[in-house]
């Protein structure tokens, strides 16, 4: 009797069960190992589908055995089990990879860049839901991509790609992809060296065809010292506003009065930016490349524009968190790198306290200091170690207060504050040295807010 082929999957967090059960409902001899403990959720669900699993350590010998790897995006090449099955040659892919092998006919749009993934990835899949299209969301994002594919078959797949799950990706095809950006982050996995990190986001274009659709900005200029690498043979749908764009495909384009014109094909669109929910230029791009995607998934072009009206800033992006007083008080605590924080200053048209700081991942503060000149008031520090931040800008923003606790932070921006001024929480900064993670110093801030200033 033929053996079936033997699946290892590596992590039991939400790509790894997911992968596990696609593998498992495929017929493959499947195992799942995590070197640290698997979350209850996810134990169940591998127990209700009858998978053999370990947890709390990685048993070589089993792993080694495997045909074929499925490794969970967060596990880094340098983990002793990717380097054994490296050293003996076991192909390793990522859930994507694995997973698009059996989604039949669905197709996809793919979204990554190094930031406004999930804003932009939110935002196609409202307008598809809107549409009334058959569409499931997942990647980097919400559910596991895997166990969708394992569980039903919806006609698109909208999906946030990370870098860590492109570099796992071979025979992929995005249907449409879209690359938002590149600019330096995660450098860690990538030995330092931002060429690396620059390839593995390249990896969307992979094994496009001439059918398929490459959304891209075109005012990036990693992404435009790219483009000749490669030979492109899918439709190009450039999005820019400072510099003039023309594809014969379609593309689009922001007017300095903010006006912006889509065509893709023989269709097009007009958006007022004056009109959205979402503000800023960043939020422009993303709602370009939004608008491009899907209409060339087939969306027409009035159904984009009454949705991109009707979307609000998700969670922790550019986030209203209330007003009093005449202070208005914004939640941007998922900016954890600077050029998050750049945009964030270019769409502030009031005088800003700035809230920043948290464990700083080697940050060059440069390209803020323009904006900070000319728009905030007062710099609040809020971390373990405001060394940095206070030296790089006490000559430039007329006061900086260092704190060290989100309680303290949080009063020293309403005494600085005045009626007509916002309050800006944009760290610049992981969260770790205070905080659980980005999502909880965002609560806590939206807490404070409600608590001390709107309800006081
Ligand atoms: N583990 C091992 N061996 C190791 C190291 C870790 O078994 O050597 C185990 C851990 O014990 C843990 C599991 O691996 O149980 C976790 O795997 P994971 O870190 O890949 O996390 P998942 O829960 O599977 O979620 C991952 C992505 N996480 C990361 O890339 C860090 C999720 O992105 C993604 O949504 C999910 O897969 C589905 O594909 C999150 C993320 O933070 C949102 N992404 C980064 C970002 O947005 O900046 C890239
Ligand atoms: P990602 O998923 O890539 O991290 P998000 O949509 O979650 O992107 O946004 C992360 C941070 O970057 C937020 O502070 C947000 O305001 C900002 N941002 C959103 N879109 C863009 C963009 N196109 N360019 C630069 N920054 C952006």
């Amino acid at each position: 009797m033929k053996r079936s082929k033997k699946i290892v999957v590596l992590g039991g967090g939400i790509s790894g069960y997911g992968s596990a059960v696609l593998a498992k409902k495929m017929g493959f001899d499947t195992f799942l190992s995590d070197a640290g403990k698997i979350a209850e959720r996810y134990t169940k669900v591998l127990d209700e589908w009858q998978i053999e699993y370990e947890q709390q350590g990685h048993t070589m010998e089993r792993i080694l055995a495997a045909d074929e790897v499925v490794k969970s995006p967060g596990i880094p090449e340098k983990a002793a089990a990717v380097k054994a099955l490296r050293e003996k040659g076991v192909p390793i892919i990522s859930e994507m990879e694995f997973a698009s092998r059996y989604m039949g006919k669905s197709r996809t749009i793919c979204i990554t860049g190094s930031n406004g993934k999930t804003t932009t990835t939110s935002l196609i899949y409202k307008i598809m839901c809107d549409a009334g299209m058959n569409v499931a969301l997942g990647g980097n994002i919400g559910e596991s991509f895997a166990y969708q594919v394992a569980t039903s078959s919806p006609d698109w797949y909208v999906l946030e790609l990370s870098s860590f799950q492109l570099d796992g990706m071979y025979d992929f095809k995005a249907d449409v992809a879209v690359l938002m950006n590149i600019t330096p982050d995660h450098l860690d996995r990538y030995d330092y060296c931002f060429q690396n990190y620059i390839d593995s986001k390249m990896r969307i274009v992979r094994n496009q065809h001439s059918r398929c659709a490459f959304v891209y900005s075109a005012d990036d200029e990693v992404i435009a010292a790219e483009l000749p690498k490669y030979e492109l043979r899918q439709r190009l749908l450039p999005f820019a506003a400072r510099q003039a764009v023309a594809s014969s495909a379609g593309d689009g384009f922001m007017m300095p009065d903010g006006e912006i014109e889509i065509r893709v094909g023989r269709k097009s669109l007009t958006l007022n930016t004056q009109k959205m929910k979402i503000r800023g230029l960043h939020n422009s791009y993303n709602a370009m490349a939004a608008a491009l995607a899907t209409m060339a998934a087939g969306v027409e072009p009035e159904q984009v524009a009454r949705s991109i009206y009707d979307f609000s800033p998700v969670e922790h992006r550019l986030e209203p968190a209330g007003e009093r007083d005449g202070v208005e008080w914004i939640n941007d605590s998922k900016a954890t790198n600077v050029d998050s924080v750049w945009y964030a200053l270019e769409s502030m048209t009031r005088p800003v306290v700035w809230i920043a700081g948290g464990t700083d991942k080697g940050n060059d503060y440069s390209p803020l200091k323009e904006f900070a000149r000319k728009k905030v008031k007062a710099l609040v520090c809020m971390g373990l170690d405001n060394e940095k931040l206070i030296k790089e800008f006490s000559d430039i923003v007329p006061q900086v207060v260092s704190c060290s606790s989100l309680d303290e932070a949080m009063q020293s921006a309403r005494s600085l504050a005045e009626a007509g001024d916002t309050v800006l929480l944009s760290p610049a900064c992981a969260s770790f040295d205070l905080f659980k993670n980005y999502e909880q110093r965002g609560q806590l801030f939206k807490e404070w807010v409600r608590n001390n200033v709107i309800n006081k």
